[in-house]
């Protein structure tokens, strides 16, 4: 029998496990809803993988007898996890739901071996990950910031700049400078020819100035040769680092690229889980990693934080294209750590969205995205815009 330490006034006291959750009765997880909705881009994200014209995302809800109802959304990226809206739907409504119902969401452990049982399906793993923290936040009656190590209660925005001509591109980063005092920017690259990408660069460099901060994500667009190629047509313009500017699977050709390259080379897409983050860095194929709460959750998040703090490796925060839910997931956890605070996160692709889910809006201000300061997340779903846009109705 398992046995759990409790406090019985001041003395510590050993009692069985089932005695401690009697006394807690902890709440039981009693439905999951996976809901898909569209939201249309005022303007289409381009980057070398694919084009965004819609926010077709999953909205998950982990409900719990108690009343407390957890949220969080799955966005599927099919040119990058191989997840759909319609494939994450159904692993939640068909495997996941039915194996977690009835559980205790304290219980995150047994949840994910769980849902580990069933390979893939990051984001959707990680929705419920978080739809799961933001019940247990909500049952404490503290902010999952505060759960996770409330280092911050904001963190810097680093805005993302797609595929269109120079003019355009600092058009559109000047725009978000001035509107909300955002000054790092990640430029996508990966275009063939090379020459595409290093004008846009220039241009911005130049539209924009010594003053911000810029860096290159290439979606795996590039070889190698290619990437190096670029990196040293652009060694003047200052970059931070470039991320996943040739595919992991060009092994050699990779490991040969961060040879050459006097910038870090971040792991995006290739670094999706801790052994593959594992993988990438001991085989020395980066030497940075972008966090993505949207397919590793919080509680892997974490993990991959602490395998990069543990190795000393540097780590953003990145986006995948989240709406105003998911950049909320991202800054309640990116604000929770001193390492993933030290460099500006993304979280600013909403900008680009018609409309969104949120009943309050998100607001970028002085360059910066606070937390919710509330028990959970703070993820207050506007009923109304949810019936206008979910569309299993
Ligand atoms: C990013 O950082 O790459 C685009 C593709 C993807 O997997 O994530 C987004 C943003
Ligand atoms: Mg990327």
């Amino acid at each position: 029998m398992s046995r759990g330490l409790t406090l019985n006034g001041s003395a510590p006291q050993w009692v069985t496990r089932a005695d401690n959750a009697e006394r807690r009765r902890p709440l039981k997880i009693s439905k999951i809803e996976a809901i898909p909705f569209a939201i249309p881009y005022r303007k289409p994200l381009r980057f070398a993988s694919a084009e965004i014209e819609a926010a077709e995302h999953i909205l998950v809800r982990v409900h719990t007898d108690s009343g407390v109802v957890g949220t969080a959304e799955a966005p599927p990226r099919p040119f990058t996890y191989g997840e759909t809206q319609a494939s994450i739907r159904a692993v939640i409504d068909g495997i996941f739901a039915p194996q977690i119902v009835g559980m205790s969401p304290l219980e995150r452990e047994a949840i994910h071996a769980k849902l580990n049982r069933t390979v893939g399906n990051p984001t959707a793993k990680a929705a419920i990950d978080m739809a799961v923290w933001d019940v247990i936040g909500q049952a404490l009656g503290v902010s999952v910031t505060e759960l996770l190590g409330d280092y911050s209660d904001r963190m810097r925005v680093a805005h993302m700049v797609g595929f269109a001509s120079p003019a355009e591109m600092v058009g559109e980063a000047q725009r978000i400078r001035e509107l909300y005092g955002v000054t790092t920017f990640k430029v996508k690259v990966g275009r063939v020819p090379v020459e595409l990408d290093v004008e846009a660069c220039r241009a911005l460099r130049e539209g924009l100035g010594s003053g911000v901060e810029l860096c290159i994500d290439g979606n795996r667009g590039w070889t190698a040769s290619e990437s190096v190629r670029a990196l040293h047509a652009m060694d003047d313009l200052d970059l931070s680092f470039a991320e996943e500017l040739c595919p992991a699977d060009n092994v050699i050709g990779r490991r040969w690229l961060v040879s050459q390259s006097r910038i870090l080379i971040f792991a995006d897409e290739s670094a999706s889980r801790p052994g593959e983050v594992t993988r990438e860095l001991l085989g020395g194929s980066a030497n940075g990693v972008s966090i993505k709460t949207a397919r590793t959750g919080f509680t892997y998040s974490q993990r991959v934080l602490n395998q990069c703090e543990g190795l000393g490796v540097e780590v953003i925060m990145g986006n995948q294209i989240d709406s105003q839910i998911g950049s909320l997931c991202s800054v309640a956890f990116g604000a929770a750590f001193e390492l993933t605070s030290r460099r500006a996160g993304e979280l600013s692709n909403f900008l680009d969205m018609s409309d969104d889910l949120l009943a309050e809006p998100l607001q970028i201000s002085d360059g910066t995205l606070a937390v919710r300061q509330c028990p959970g997340l703070g993820l207050q779903i506007d009923e109304d815009k949810l019936q206008r846009y979910r569309q299993d109705r």
